[in-house]
This record gives C-alpha cells, sequence and structure tokens, in this order.
C-alpha cells in the first residue's frame, strides 16, 4: 500500500523538505525511522566529546503494559500515532486511542533525534504527530490519501470527532448534548494545560538556584489542584470520581499523564508532591483533598491510563535530566527560561 501525504500547510515548506513528503507515506513509517537504540549515537559522551546536546540517550522503546499495547498496534495501518513512550502528552492520544478501541498503529520514534521526515510530518519536530485517513475511495474502501496532524489536544479532539459512532468507539469523550458543560470542560482542559501542566515541569525542574524556593512552587502547583478539585467537589449532580462523574472524559484524559507522574516528584524533590494526607494537615481543605483523591485513585486505576505505561522505574531514568534541569527538550527549555510551553 502507498500513501500520498498531501498538505496545505506542508506545501509551504522549503523545497527539499518538500520533495520528502511527496514520496510514498509508507517511507515515513518505523522502517524508515530505525529503533532508537539501532541508530548512530551523536552527541553522547565520550572522553573527547562534550556531554549530548539534546536528550538522545533515552531507553527506545515502551516496557511493560505499554509494550504489550504497542506491540498489538505494531502492524501497518493508515492511522499512524507516531509517539515516545515516556511523553506525556504522547499519553493523552494514546488513551483516547485505547479508550474508544480505535484501529491504529503506534510506531515510536525518538523526538529529540529531528530526521527530516518527522519535520516534514510535524514542523514544531514535537511527538505526539499522527497521520491520518483523509481520503478513502468509496468503492473500494482503500485509503488513497493521509494527512499528519500534531498537538496533543487538537489531536485527542479530533479522535473523538472522526471515531464519532457511539455503537463502535463508545460514548463521546465531551458531553454533546450541552453546549455549556462542554464549553466548562474546555475552560477546564485550558485550567490544566495553561496551569497545572507548566507548574509540573517548574516543580520538577527546581533546583536550589531558582528565584523561587521549593516551598513555594509546591504551594503554587498544590493550588492549582486544588481549583481543579474545587471544582469537582461544586458539581455535586455528577456521583462518581471522574470530573463529569461516572464519566470517564476529555478533561481527565488531559491530566492523567502527569497524575501518573506526580510519583517523580516524590521521587526527586525534597519533601515531594506533599499533598497532604491527614485531618489535621489538610484543615479547611479536608473535603478538597479528599475530592482530589478519589479522582486520582480512579484515573491510575483506569485501564486505557494502566495501558499506556511503562514500567516505573523507566519514567525515574527518563526525567533524571528534568530533575536535574539539565534537560534540553523543548518543555524543559522553555520552563527553565520562563516561557510558555511548546
Ligand atoms: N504542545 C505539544 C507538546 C508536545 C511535546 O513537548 N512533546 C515532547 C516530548 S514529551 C517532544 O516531542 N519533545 C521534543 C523536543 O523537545 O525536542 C503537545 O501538546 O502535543
Amino acid at each position: 500500500m502507498s500513501f500520498i501525504l498531501r498538505s496545505p500547510a506542508l506545501s509551504k515548506l522549503p523545497r527539499t523538505l518538500n520533495s520528502s513528503i511527496k514520496t510514498p507515506f509508507r517511507q515515513l513509517n518505523s522502517t524508515s525511522l530505525p529503533p532508537i537504540q539501532n541508530r548512530p549515537k551523536r552527541n553522547m559522551s565520550s572522553k573527547t566529546s562534550k556531554p549530548a546536546a539534546v536528550d538522545t540517550s533515552l531507553q527506545g522503546s515502551p516496557t511493560g503494559a505499554a509494550a504489550s499495547f504497542a506491540s498489538s498496534h505494531s502492524s501497518d495501518h493508515p492511522l499512524k500515532l507516531y509517539g515516545g513512550w515516556f511523553c506525556p502528552f504522547v499519553q493523552r492520544v494514546w488513551i483516547t486511542l485505547a479508550e474508544k478501541n480505535i484501529p491504529h498503529q503506534y510506531i515510536e520514534i525518538n523526538p529529540y533525534h529531528k530526521a527530516p521526515e518527522f519535520l516534514a510530518l510535524n514542523p514544531r519536530g514535537l511527538v505526539p504527530t499522527l497521520a491520518v485517513p483523509t481520503v478513502t475511495d468509496p468503492k473500494t474502501g482503500k485509503v488513497k490519501e493521509v494527512k499528519p496532524l500534531y498537538e496533543s489536544l487538537v489531536l485527542c479532539e479530533y479522535l473523538d470527532e472522526a471515531y464519532a459512532d457511539p455503537n463502535q468507539y463508545g460514548e463521546r469523550l465531551l458531553p454533546q448534548e450541552d453546549a455549556y458543560e462542554r464549553a466548562r470542560c474546555r475552560l477546564w482542559i485550558d485550567h490544566i494545560s495553561s496551569r497545572i501542566v507548566p507548574s509540573f515541569y517548574r516543580f520538577i525542574q527546581h533546583t536550589p538556584d531558582k528565584a523561587y524556593t521549593i516551598e513555594e512552587i509546591r504551594a503554587e502547583f498544590h493550588g492549582h489542584l486544588k481549583a481543579f478539585a474545587k471544582e469537582m467537589l461544586s458539581c455535586l449532580s455528577y456521583p462518581g470520581p471522574f470530573f463529569l462523574g461516572n464519566k470517564f472524559s476529555l478533561v481527565d484524559i488531559m491530566l492523567a499523564p502527569w497524575a501518573k507522574r506526580l510519583f517523580l516528584i516524590d521521587h526527586y524533590k525534597p519533601g515531594g508532591v506533599g499533598i497532604p494526607s491527614t485531618k489535621e494537615q489538610r484543615g479547611e481543605d479536608e473535603e478538597v483533598w479528599k475530592r482530589w483523591e478519589e479522582w486520582y485513585n480512579a484515573v491510575v486505576q483506569r485501564e486505557s491510563v494502566k495501558k499506556t505505561w511503562s514500567d516505573d522505574e523507566q519514567y525515574v531514568g527518563a526525567y533524571k535530566r528534568y530533575a536535574e534541569d539539565t534537560t534540553q527538550s523543548e518543555v524543559g527549555k522553555a520552563t527553565r527560561s520562563g516561557r510558555s510551553l511548546p
């Protein structure tokens, strides 16, 4: 099967890159992006070379449950997720695919290697990147055209809309019947992406030389979690642990990957995440922290979250550079310099 990749955005790229885009799409799959461990080790430290400028030394593939999920989606398929096992933004999309049981192909790549084929798909050079079938021959049912998409929230919303049949893909991830409720969900997705997530990185990248103390960033982080939990508490019409009660929604998906990574702050930072656990510590926030705990316990137990998770110790290794604040990832550099996340 060969797919032609067409994208108006990509046609604006320089001619040299553009020419590679018109190549049969299968050239951009895992065969042309070899597994990371088999690639030449550029930028790796040795006696004569400088330390790695980019985060290229990552474990090359998922382990544990995520390895099984990835391998059960390794056959060629027109819908392809280019991901990195360690990446929480990828996990958002992976959880969406798992929740809706959408047939797809998972292709592990290391986004820190900016291969031209990868940049042709996503000029931002970030995972997750999706290749989506856009034209299908009505007679044969064969896919005739695929196009790239990127940005985790855009991808999750796209998947929910493009695979919308509830009989095949289950309940929609945002309330369909109530525009206000849908907007409220988007408001709290924005709270997650513009407050909780950046605060998570400021926390894990804290070092003693920062202009802010660990106590200050912990309090800031707690404040953002509490705002989220208070919102859930105020919606008593939704019984059940998730943002929309018993219904697991896009709001939960947006935050679940960072909830799973909280143990890294416990592992690396003095005093850890520090969420108060006793009645005395919680004081007047008792109900708020209980609601957070209820949400957290339900989300980490969710099948789609477990399926897309590698072994804990892999993350401990992968996030060491964040904890030491030496990562050269775009997210890490943005956090260090006070810019908004890519
Ligand atoms: N805003 C993007 C962020 C994606 C992102 O930062 N991905 C990281 C991996 S977790 C990446 O590809 N980094 C490559 C780099 O920093 O060069 C999204 O939501 O998809």
